[in-house]
């Protein structure tokens, strides 16, 4: 008897001990990620880079008739493009190893159409392996785009030209070493050259390609690759609806693995898919994707590139950000220049992170182990975790900074190797004894990241509202980003209001009207102030936690245009011509050139010159390249006062400045004789005048 009480008395003992020591994890819940998957989501962010004919003709998509002999970048330097990957914090880079164009930057033994009959290396050259090499070198992950539609094949369209593009892929998989990506884009404009059919072909993207067997053969190749398809049957990887730079703040990394995708799934991805098939935002670090010189001035802003930042890797996506290279075969400074301000602005952003030495505490505990506890969910490993019972699926974790703490940015991870799980959940903040909600979010995933006004708060309460089955929360950071001083933007409107904006909302603002230097008794900029006149204006943002400050921004204007009226012009959306903004523009209405723009200056002005912005959109702006300007007293008689060209007006559109002798005028007479288009569209973002 006394042995049997003995026995059970161990056996509870033991039971115990072993249910702390190996409690067990929870069971996958739906889908999850594949070890390349995982692999691949880690990188986060890494680079694209567009090089190929189009660089030497300034087109987006090439014909596939466009001369071999233009390839002949003077200083290709792919070790370039790898050290300012390398330093801007990137994992890797894909290459458009074969565009639309047909064009392969690789001597491939599949077509003529390639960089083995181009002037560059007396067709001795291959920027795969240049890349390779550079990438090895620089510790980066090579991926590569090869375009399934091919303007110059004669068999495009045709079942022999899938053995064509198979053999290229083939060869691009077997030559260059390891590669962790392969990027099918689904463009399929149609027409093309077709080795001199110059017809328009049109395949059935669901069937024509016969993806499986390709896709077998690339596994074979490369184990470890990942595969991103947007033109037919399901991969790996989804693009996200759009190239602007952002994915759902929903952001599932679940479709089906069969039927079609709308934008919204690949927005949002699917609650309750079938497959893993996670998102990568991809987006040009420029408006387009292939180097055009009118772009140089487009260079994306830190803000515009730390808010791509947020919406991508922020938000459960991986960041594939392009570089375009110039015809001479490196990137373009201001690029590389925007690129690794963008990764000092992230190494600030989440320099120190403050929840690493706080208290976590946990409103439930799986088994109540150890293993699973608050404290897993803040110890940066990735692979401890903080999770509940199986049955729990609402709950919260409530770090404890230990004393009031100054923050802004909230960062969380799932353990994704067990499924995507959280649905909701609300993030609240104690200031001074009362709790305030921060935000109210939706799906975590490998990373979501939260950003909210700073604040000094003493803890942080995280609650799950909502999730598939129990959440299983790996990574916590909580950080104050310091704000992005770059100098304010300023404008004036046709009020005369001036309006001052800064990158970081957060940040102050102080400006003189007067040309005067800014000093600690400048005045604060609180909304648009109305002034008269001239102006001198200059304006900094400032940071009162850190003490930094921006650049100093600087901008004159003439006399407001407060009474300009554009005369004979029925149209509301006229009036952008005349709001200060660059970036709103107006298109005229016009069948055929030359074409005027009237504007009544509603009284006698002296002035001795004009300004012109051009329409700085992307397509068909309008850009204005000869011109003809007159004044007039009386709108019948008109004085010729300024003609010609703004010259290089198409590759830099900024704004163009004209003067002449000094005139009085009532009315002024903008006539467009020609655009860089040589079509009947003008457009203007700004008209304004020089005044005596
Ligand atoms: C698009 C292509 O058509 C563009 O030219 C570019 O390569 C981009 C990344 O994908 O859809």
């Amino acid at each position: 008897m006394k042995n049997h009480w003995i026995t059970q008395l161990i056996l509870l003992f033991s039971l115990f001990f072993s249910g702390c020591s190996h409690p067990e994890p929870p069971d996958a819940c739906g889908p999850v990620p594949s070890e390349n998957h995982l692999r691949w989501q880690k990188m986060e962010y890494y680079a694209f880079i567009h090089f190929s004919l189009n660089t030497y003709t300034d087109q987006s998509w090439g014909f596939g008739n466009e001369e071999v002999n233009l390839f002949n970048p003077d200083s290709l330097d792919t070790r370039q493009w790898a050290r300012i990957c390398k330093d801007a914090g990137m994992e890797g880079i894909i290459i458009t190893a074969k565009h639309h164009c047909g064009f392969c930057l690789w001597p491939t033994e599949t077509t003529e159409y390639s960089v083995k009959n181009a002037p560059w290396k007396d067709g001795k050259g291959d920027v795969l392996r240049d890349l390779a090499d550079a990438c090895n070198e620089y510790g980066l992950k090579l991926g590569i785009y090869v375009s399934p539609w091919d303007r110059n094949h004669p068999e495009y369209g045709n079942p022999e030209y899938i053995t064509v593009f198979r053999n290229q892929i083939r060869e691009v998989l077997s030559n260059y070493g390891e590669v962790f990506e392969i990027w099918f884009d689904g463009a399929n404009g149609g027409t093309g050259y077709y080795g001199g059919a110059n017809e328009e072909r049109k395949i059935d993207r669901t069937t024509y390609y016969d993806w499986q067997p390709t896709y077998r053969m690339i596994r074979e190749l490369q184990p470890n690759i990942v595969i991103w398809n947007d033109g037919g049957d399901r991969a790996d990887l989804r693009w996200v609806g759009t190239e602007a730079g952002f994915v759902g703040e929903t952001n599932w990394s679940l479709l089906d693995s069969t039927g079609e995708v709308e934008w919204g799934m690949l927005h949002w991805g699917l609650e309750n898919g079938n497959a893993w098939v996670p998102a990568e935002v991809n987006t040009s670090i420029r408006p387009e994707w292939f180097y055009h010189p009118g772009e140089d001035g487009k260079v994306k802003t830190l803000p515009h590139l730390m808010d791509t930042y947020y919406h991508s890797i922020g938000r459960n996506g991986t960041f594939l950000l392009n570089f375009p290279i110039m015809p001479n075969g490196r990137i373009h400074p201001a690029d590389e220049k925007a690129a690794l301000d963008l990764a000092q602005a992230v190494k600030e952003a989440f320099a120190v992170n403050l929840a690493l030495n706080a208290k976590a505490t946990a409103s439930n505990v799986r088994d109540n182990a150890k293993k699973f506890n608050a404290a897993k969910a803040i110890d940066q490993h990735w692979e401890s975790y903080w999770a509940t019972d199986d049955s729990v699926s609402v709950a919260t974790l409530t770090i404890d900074f230990g004393k009031p703490t100054t923050i802004n940015r909230f960062m969380v991870q799932e353990y994704i190797p067990l499924g995507q799980r959280v649905k909701s959940f609300t993030l609240e903040a104690q200031v001074d004894n009362e709790w305030k909600e921060l935000a109210r979010a939706t799906t975590i995933g490998y990373k979501r990241i939260l950003r909210f006004p700073t604040l000094e708060a003493g803890k942080l309460r995280f609650s799950i509202i909502a999730s598939k089955a129990c959440p299983l929360i790996s990574n916590i950071g909580v950080y104050n980003a310091p704000q992005i001083l770059t100098p304010p933007t300023i404008i004036r409107n046709q009020a005369g209001e001036v309006i001052i904006t800064p990158a970081d909302s957060e940040s102050d603002v102080y400006y003189t009207f007067d040309g005067s230097e800014l000093t600690i008794h400048s005045k604060k900029y609180t909304g648009p102030v109305a002034s008269d006149g001239k102006l001198d204006v200059k304006a900094i943002a400032f940071e009162a936690v850190s003490g930094k400050s921006s650049a100093l921004s600087h901008e004159t204007f003439d006399r407001p245009r407060t009474d300009w009226k554009i005369t004979g012009i029925d149209d509301e959306k006229a009036h952008a011509i005349l709001d200060g903004n660059i970036y709103s523009a107006w298109h005229q209405n016009t069948k055929s050139l030359p074409v005027d723009l009237v504007i009544d200056l509603g009284a006698e002005w002296t002035i001795s010159g004009f300004r012109y912005h051009p329409d700085m959109g992307l397509w068909g702006p309008g850009i204005i390249t000869e011109y003809q300007f007159f004044v007039s007293l009386n709108k019948k008689e008109w004085k010729l006062v300024s003609e010609g060209e703004f010259a290089n007006i198409r590759n830099n559109p900024l704004w163009q400045t004209k003067t002449f002798d000094a005139e009085n005028a009532r009315y002024v007479r903008f006539r467009a004789l020609k655009n860089a288009e040589n079509n009947n569209n003008i457009g203007y973002a700004e008209i304004d005048l020089i005044t005596q």
